[in-house]
């Protein structure tokens, strides 16, 4: 059995508990707003590995909460991710045309709708939040979570600097600014989804920081192997375009180091994400070894 054969049968788990939520909270067709809801249920449909919700379905499980109190969480999360992949497709960012093996979100409906798309799944995602998470005081510790993490000091500042360093390639080379990237672009709504999944079962404060140690490990393991992926892989397999990376001479690891000494690197944070696991207080045989094969996933994964 390979290491990650349980995060599959997990992420195909969670992506039904998900999907369903997220099927019952989309909105339906409004002629007042011709195709928007057809626009949001097209992306979020569009598949995906629903890693951000699995993993805050995990961490929650693994200090004994239940699904229903991370399930709007959770919802929230993908709907924001999803977001994110919509708007950083567009024209004006990456100018994409295939994402999650379809068309982009402004190919199929074009810009405008695809931008008003995403703002309403951006909304969506805090109205879920606060309206369905059973706890009131819960709802708004995870809300301002969600934010700090997608917003100017998490995946909006992260993009932003991603743009800014376009076209350094392996030039003016700096690591602390790629790690510093990769921490807020995508580091931070992962870390956010582990931290998440701690909060809504009510963990306690060690349990929630070796959590959150594991998810921030995790986070950068996850984007140097997305740089490893671009890299080494193809459009059949990634369902988006791949090479875009070298072609925009970003800054990666993959251009600083090669591919070799990239995928060392994201083994050594796979390293320190199971290590973080050892301090968790309490955590059982069942949630060790769903955590774990987790992060060899996201290390391993071929998409
Ligand atoms: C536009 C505000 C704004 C932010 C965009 C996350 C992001 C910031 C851009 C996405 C660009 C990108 C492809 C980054 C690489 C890492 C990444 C987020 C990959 C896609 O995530 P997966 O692999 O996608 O979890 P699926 O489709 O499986 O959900």
């Amino acid at each position: 059995m390979a290491a990650s054969d349980l995060a599959r049968t997990f992420l195909s788990e969670a992506r039904g508990i998900v999907d369903a939520a997220l099927d019952a909270w989309l909105p339906a067709d409004d002629p007042r707003a011709p195709r928007l809801a057809e626009a949001m249920r097209y992306s979020v449909e569009a598949g995906g590995k629903r890693l951000r919700p699995a993993l805050a379905l995990a961490a929650c499980r693994a200090v004994g909460g239940r699904d229903t109190d991370v399930l709007p969480f959770a919802g929230a999360l993908e709907l924001i991710h999803t977001y994110s992949l919509i708007h950083d497709d567009l024209p004006a960012m990456d100018d994409d045309d295939l994402r999650r093996g379809r068309p982009t979100s402004h190919k199929v409906y074009g810009e405008a709708q695809a931008i008003l798309a995403g703002d309403a799944m951006h909304t969506l995602a805090f109205e879920l939040l606060l309206t369905q998470t059973p706890d009131a005081s819960t709802a708004c510790q995870l809300g301002a979570l969600l934010a700090q993490a997608s917003g100017h000091d998490g995946m909006v500042g992260g993009q932003v600097d991603d743009l800014a360093a376009e076209g350094a390639g392996a030039d003016g080379v700096d690591v602390e600014r790629l790690e510093s990237i990769h921490r807020r672009k995508t580091g931070a709504l992962l870390t956010a989804s582990v931290r998440g999944g701690a909060l809504a079962a009510g963990a306690g404060p060690a349990a929630v920081d070796a959590l959150t140690r594991y998810g921030t490990a995790l986070g950068l393991a996850f984007q140097i192997a997305d740089d490893v992926l671009d890299a080494t892989s193809t459009a059949d397999v990634l369902g988006k375009t791949p090479g875009k990376d070298a072609a925009d001479a970003k800054l990666t690891y993959v251009a600083l180091e090669g591919v070799d000494a990239a995928r060392a690197r994201c083994a050594r944070e796979t390293e320190r994400a199971l290590e973080a696991l050892a301090g968790l207080p309490g955590l059982d045989g069942e949630g060790a070894a769903l955590l774990t094969s987790i992060a060899h996933f996201v290390a391993q994964r071929d998409r």
